[in-house]
């Protein structure tokens, strides 16, 4: 894409065209380096789409990695920009959260203000000031992504500007809704479903949007594609449902739990959603066992919609890129359901099950066969748990009237 934005060498630079190209390539280097690092699996399912949409989508997730970084930090008033408006928001921030902390309170509330001005102003600094990055966010390799930004930034400016727009019009629009959900208090997760299903819309269903745009500007799917907003929208629910059931403990612990108290609220005697962590007595652990069962069966009213997006692809690699996050979520809840080790520690498909499922998602049918595979392995068990409080209801209550045969 590089001729088409113009950097025509004015005479004599071709030494500053070369440097360029030379710099150009670090940075692409930088940014397949660095997507590797963050995420495994999405690099695996990327590299393989056509040339003409890989950087975009590449570029793409990169970007909205780096807003997910923001959104995660807790202790956000720490940190300082290398730019601008987000400097006030900091300095500001500093001035009044004194290290003395005697106030949490004033300090989150301090905290979340600047990091709502970072995430509103996220779009108008990352993607358009090109130095622009920010130091001490996260750690690891998120950190890296966001003190390393101007390397990203760099491709992304040689993306075609339809690419550009999508990428800036779905981060805006993440960004506000991620602004929305930090002053929320989700140390008992969101309250309704509703608003469970709205941070998901933010975090993943714009993504699904984003990406057939994305997908449909490259002339590999067909206009209509982009019109389909719901079935896009339910994909990306799909998934970030499924890792909102399966980090129950971890998102907890952080005090950041996304399990909607309109459903746990039916099986916490006490009211409190760390009622089902590390469970001691029985009626705990049954009780989780059973919120958890719930939130999957949720999950699972998503799949005909999953199904109908995935239906409408006609590029192979995009089916494959769109398919393989899709039978590893089915997977991951088929796993989790009526899995205790949800509540004690972390849930993950056996490698094995990732390499076959990879291999099956080449086509409709492929992922068709999975889907229905893990559906009726996540019956049996409904089914089995069934006769087993049947059975209980029966040699306890026989008494009781209850003539037996439920549904
Ligand atoms: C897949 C191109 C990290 C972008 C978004 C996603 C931040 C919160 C996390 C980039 C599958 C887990 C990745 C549900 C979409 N949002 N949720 C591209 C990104 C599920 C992907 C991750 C969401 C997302």
């Amino acid at each position: 894409n590089e001729g088409k934005e113009g950097e025509a060498p004015a005479g004599g630079g071709e030494e500053d065209a070369q440097k360029k190209k030379q710099s150009k390539m670090e940075d692409l280097s930088f940014c397949n380096t660095i997507l590797t690092s963050v995420s495994r699996s999405f690099a695996a399912v990327i590299r393989q789409l056509p040339s003409i949409v890989l950087v975009d989508v590449m570029i793409f997730y990169l970007v909205l990695r780096a807003l997910d970084t923001i959104e995660d930090d807790m202790t956000f008033f720490h940190k300082t920009t290398a730019t601008d408006a987000m400097v006030d928001a900091g300095a500001d921030a500093k001035g009044d959260a004194t290290d003395s902390s005697e106030d949490i309170t004033t300090n989150n509330t301090i905290a979340n203000q600047a990091k709502v001005s970072a995430l509103l102003s996220f779009h108008k600094t990352a993607l358009t000031n090109p130095d622009w990055k920010l130091m001490g966010c996260g750690d690891g390799d998120e950190r890296r992504l966001l003190e390393h930004f101007p390397q990203c930034h760099s491709i992304f400016l040689s993306l075609p500007s339809e690419s550009r727009r999508i990428i800036m019009d779905i981060t805006q629009r993440m960004a506000c809704g991620m602004a929305e959900f930090v002053t929320k208090d989700l140390g008992q997760g969101t309250s309704d479903i509703l608003e469970y299903n709205r941070y998901c819309h933010f975090v993943a269903g714009l993504v699904g949007e984003g990406l057939s745009r994305l997908f449909v500007s490259s002339g590999l799917e067909s206009p209509s594609l982009a019109c389909e907003l719901h079935l896009s929208d339910q994909m990306g629910l799909f998934l970030q449902k499924t890792n909102i059931i399966r980090d129950y403990l971890e998102d907890y612990v952080d005090g950041r739990a996304f399990w909607p108290m309109e459903i746990w609220n039916k099986y916490s005697p006490n009211g409190d959603l760390g009622y089902f962590a590390n469970p001691t007595t029985e009626e705990a652990k049954n009780a989780g066992l059973a919120c958890l069962d719930e939130l999957i069966t949720d999950a699972l009213e998503l799949v005909p919609d999953c199904l109908a997006y995935l239906s409408k692809l006609q590029c192979v690699e995009i089916f494959r890129f769109c398919a393989i996050p899709q039978v590893m979520a089915i997977a991951t809840l088929e796993k989790c359901y009526h899995n205790p080790n949800v509540f004690t520690g972390v849930v993950k498909i056996r490698k094995g099950t990732s390499c076959l499922l990879i291999n099956s998602a080449v086509d409709l049918r492929g992922v068709h066969d999975i889907f229905h595979w893990f559906a009726m392995r996540i019956m049996s068990k409904a089914e089995g748990l069934q006769r087993q409080q049947q059975q209980k209801k029966k040699c306890s209550g026989s008494k009781s009237g209850d003539g037996g045969g439920g549904d």
